[in-house]
């Protein structure tokens, strides 16, 4: 398979440069080639977003919505190909990558429905016979810069809901994500989307996603990835004073209290560290356990650890496969170095693979560090977990929040009073009680507070409020 842009229509193959994608769980094979796009590729497609703007935006929303709705459908039939193509190109386990896919058809649905519900509100005004209401608008061009670790449906939770209320789209995926980002334009395009109305460039971070900030006339964007590039792109659009969304790094925490139900804590912690081999904004990274349960946890959770089956992302018994790609095999094993250094190691899962056929990384649990080191405070976006052992519950949670991060964090415990003060007091935009820390719904408002997003949210509802703006409309008809 190739990557392709389409702009304005149109499949194209930019000239810039090149990328070989090899699997990451098999590295000998390769997956596909990438093309990728130079500036003007960019400049092009944002005016063809501006061209098709008008067209887009007076169709009805449910006109919209038929389009969506089409495209669900489009990728149910496709649901196993496209799964396949993602596992291979990014090594998240076809089982789950299944799931992701569902989840992306979810959201289709659910954003095509909003076409024909209510947007807006009738308002009292102060003098008789005006009506008064407010009714959403779409923004204009959005432009979109999506990761590699959720390739379907983090592009569909932002697509979904700007198509809906009617803005055009210039999306720059993850170069490690191009190949998945090519199939699901295809669906869209198969679907009906009228020329214009979406733009796939491929290409780098510095080329495609600079262009696209400080060129395209954009009306909003909205970035997941890393606090580093997003931190950029909310600066460079309050320069520009368009609207904005970040959804960047998390550190998040899961606290075990003494009275956890070990058969809940376990299997979620360990859900919540290594699915995806732990490359989730969500993922838990710290886990909190208060002294009087630490010894029995530890021995459940190394019991947990030695039974994971990591293999390729292809096999179906895998929990995890192998990380992304090459840049990330080096940074994660660079935190995994660190671990095996200057930290206790707790548990170690086997490789059920040859670990040099592919980008793999066994899991890890260590304890014996400080809340200051770098395993604690660093987002690592790897198989690796910390443990920290407190006293009691007041320095849970102020462990817990002892982070620039704030995106998710949980509570283990059978004591509804505690796990009340956790909702109250842990310090992220996702609470949790006997729930792991990542695997968000679709249909509820998701994203983080401190360092983690620009104080957005993302899906459901809130979506709609990102993608649209409200006018205040009155008539005297007196
Ligand atoms: C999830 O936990 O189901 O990039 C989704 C990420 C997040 C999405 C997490 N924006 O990992």
């Amino acid at each position: 398979m190739e990557s392709r842009n389409y702009i304005g229509g149109e499949w194209m193959t930019p000239t810039a440069g090149e990328l070989v994608v090899p699997n990451p769980s098999n590295t000998q094979e390769t997956v596909g080639l990438v093309h990728l796009s130079a500036k003007e590729d960019v400049l092009q497609a944002g005016d063809a977003a501006v061209a098709a703007l008008s067209k887009w935006t007076s169709m009805t929303p449910g006109a919209r919505g038929e389009v969506l709705l089409k495209a669900a459908q489009l990728l149910e039939a496709r649901a196993e190909e496209v799964a396949h193509l993602a596992s291979s190109e990014m090594g998240k386990p076809i089982t789950e990558m299944k799931g992701e896919v569902k989840r992306g058809i979810n959201l289709l649905r659910y954003y095509a429905a909003e076409g024909v519900r209510a947007f807006g509100s009738v308002i009292p005004a102060s003098q008789q016979q005006v009506l008064q209401y407010t009714k959403r608008v779409p923004l204009g061009v959005v432009g979109l810069i999506t990761p590699w670790n959720f390739p379907i449906a983090i592009p569909i939770w932002k697509l979904a809901p700007a198509l809906i209320c009617g803005n055009t789209i210039v999306w720059k995926p993850a170069e490690n994500a191009s190949l998945s980002a090519t199939a699901l334009t295809q669906v869209l395009v198969d679907a009906g989307l009228p020329a214009g109305v979406l733009n796939t460039v491929i290409g780098q971070g510095s080329v495609v996603g600079q262009a696209l900030m400080d060129e395209v006339p954009l009306d909003a964007v909205s970035f997941t990835g890393s606090t580093q590039t997003g931190l950029k792109v909310g600066e460079q659009a309050a320069r520009r004073n368009i609207k904005y969304q970040t959804e960047m790094g998390g550190k998040n925490a899961a606290v075990v209290l003494a009275d956890a139900n070990l058969d809940i804590a376990v299997p979620a912690v360990v859900s919540g560290a290594f699915t995806s081999a732990g490359q989730k904004c969500t993922a838990t990274s710290r886990v909190i356990v208060e002294a009087g349960i630490y010894n029995r946890f530890v021995a459940a959770l190394r019991d947990a650890v030695n039974e994971l089956y990591v293999g390729s992302a292809l096999d179906q018994k895998s929990y995890l496969g192998p990380v992304a790609s090459a840049a990330q095999f080096e940074k994660v094993s660079a935190f995994v170095d660190v671990a095996l250094r200057e930290a206790n190691e707790v548990a170690q899962a086997r490789l059920q693979v040859n670990p040099a056929s592919g980008y793999y990384v066994a899991p890890l649990v260590v304890d014996g560090v400080g809340v200051q080191h770098p395993l604690v405070q660093e987002e690592v976006f790897g198989p690796l977990m910390t443990l920290l052992p407190v006293r009691d519950f007041d320095e849970a949670i102020a462990v817990c929040n002892d982070t620039v991060y704030g995106l998710s964090a949980s509570v283990f415990t059978e004591n509804l009073h505690a796990g009340m003060r956790f909702l109250d007091e842990a310090q992220a935009g996702m609470v949790r009680v006997n729930l792991e820390t990542s695997g968000v719904e679709y249909q509820a408002p998701f994203g983080g507070m401190k360092m983690s997003s620009s104080h957005t949210r993302e899906q459901g509802q809130a979506a709609l409020d990102f993608y649209s703006q409200t006018k205040t409309c009155a008539v005297y008809y007196g």
